[in-house]
């Protein structure tokens, strides 16, 4: 294999986007509270908005649909995901959700109690508002460089073990019923956690008595960046390596949207079979039946068809990555300040360098994620004070180091010269910053606010 990498595809069927005049974009805006998340669809020309759920399957999965068994118990598309799930991760225990906050809704039920700590390396919202909801407290475990935008650690991802066993020495192990580990870290940019980590992280809880959960929506692309750079791993398949991955773990929460190459869809994946046993006693009441889930079968046979295409060559997730690396590395040429190494599901543009005329609390990147849309249609989401929300305790705003708005590709989508408007929009609005105003709130939420919150520039 050369340098050079291509889709492993052709396209079979199109979808036609609008590109819509500045004066409907900046009346959109208005309409949509200065949120992204709050504009129609058909107002946005490129969607940066997400990469979950918003990826094109591939023939294949098209006909598993036609082929899905919606029989309400025993549904064959349900054996054949967890055939899939099986052979792919490693797990024995299937509980199918609709989708990944479902199964973190179960995990957090069976295993929290109120007062217990959860460490993880870094929030992530829906999973934190799930361990909260149960009566836990979030403790942030992640290294240091993950919260700087222009550290170059290959490994951001990365647990560190000395605060990990500072939170143990001070809450005891007793109050710790598992550390959520995140494959390719969502909120720092779609980084990676190395082998040799995950397999410390695995020893140093099991010493204690620790379960180890992983979030491992994003692992395929956490192990395409372990093949990369870490020793040892570049001669073996993404599908040997990720199956390594969750060998250093107890179970899984998966958002099936992202990896897995399906628009709905999730699990929770266990060893234990009594821990099996209590999610699916919980989930028959807040999902469905333990042979779907929230899933329908035709849902169930393309999300089984997109875990074995995910990895079936590692074609795939070398164009996937590549397509984001080419993006970055343009926006890096123009001079943007983005945060790296460049990540896995996107390019996350630093607002807190580029609008530095902006406090915090006015929102940097909320605001620049508005601009980049009524400058070009393209949709970003923010990623910074807003998403982060406020502690539950003193009700101040948790204010991150990392203020970001999230550029997120969706798999299989867009081309590369999409992606070269994309850049030519960054730029201009990094031309004019510095008339980029603040925003303040006139509708703020009380959890996971930055979905419907509503703001207005500050004069
Ligand atoms: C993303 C999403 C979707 C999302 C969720 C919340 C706020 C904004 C956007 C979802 C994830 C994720 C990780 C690491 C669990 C979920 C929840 N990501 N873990 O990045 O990235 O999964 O959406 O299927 O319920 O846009 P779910």
């Amino acid at each position: 294999m050369g340098t050079v990498w291509a889709e492993p595809y052709k396209i079979k069927m199109v979808e036609p986007i609008r590109i819509t005049s500045v004066e409907e974009r900046h009346a959109a805006i208005r309409e949509a509270g200065y949120n992204t998340f709050l504009l129609r669809s058909d107002d946005v020309y490129i969607d940066l908005l997400t990469d979950s759920g918003t990826s094109a399957m591939s023939d294949r999965q098209w006909a598993g649909l036609m082929l899905g068994d919606e029989s309400y118990a025993g549904s064959r598309s349900y054996y054949h995901l967890e055939e899939a799930m099986r052979g792919v991760y490693g797990y024995e225990e299937l509980v199918p959700t609709h989708q990944g906050r479902g199964a973190e809704h179960l995990l957090s039920q069976i295993l929290i109690e109120p007062g217990d700590t959860v460490p993880g390396n870094m929030y992530f919202t829906t999973t934190r508002f799930h361990q909260e909801y149960a009566g836990g407290r979030f403790a942030d475990v992640i290294v240091d460089s993950a919260h700087d935008p222009a550290a170059l650690d290959p490994f951001k991802g990365n647990v560190d073990l000395t605060k990990l066993q500072a939170l143990i020495d001070e809450v005891g192990a007793d109050r710790i019923p598992y550390l959520s580990l995140e494959t390719n870290v969502n909120m720092a940019g779609g980084q990676p956690v190395s082998m040799a980590n995950l397999q410390a992280t695995y020893e140093l809880c099991r010493q204690h008595g620790i379960l180890v959960m992983l979030d491992a929506t994003r692992a395929l692309e956490n192990a395409w960046f372990i093949k990369q750079r870490e020793d040892g791993y570049a001669d073996r398949s993404v599908a040997e390596i990720l199956r390594e991955i969750c060998s250093y773990s107890d179970g899984a929460t998966v958002s099936s949207k992202k990896d897995n190459l399906v628009n709905i869809g999730g699990f929770l994946a266990l060893r234990d079979p009594e821990l099996a046993r209590q999610a699916r006693a919980l989930l028959v009441a807040f999902e469905g039946l333990h042979t779907y889930g929230g899933m329908s079968g035709r849902d169930m046979e393309a999300l089984a068809r997109g875990i074995e295409e995910m990895v079936e060559t590692d074609d795939h997730i070398r164009a996937r990555v590549g397509q984001v690396e080419y993006l970055g590395n343009k926006l890096l040429e123009a001079g943007i300040p983005i945060v790296q190494p460049i990540g896995g599901h996107g390019v996350f543009l630093d607002a807190r360098a580029m609008l530095s005329h902006l406090p915090q609390d006015q929102f940097p990147a909320q605001a620049l994620a508005a601009e980049i849309y009524v400058e070009s249609g393209v949709r970003g989401m923010e990623r910074g004070v807003v998403s982060a929300g406020r502690d539950p305790v003193t009700g101040d705003h948790h204010y991150p180091e990392l203020e970001l708005v999230r550029l997120t590709i969706p798999r299989r989508v867009y081309t590369q010269a999409h992606m070269d408007v994309v850049v030519e929009a960054v730029r201009q609005v990094h031309t004019n910053r510095d008339a980029v105003r603040g925003l303040r709130f006139t509708h703020e939420p009380e959890s996971l606010r930055f979905f419907q919150a509503r703001f207005e520039p500050i004069e």
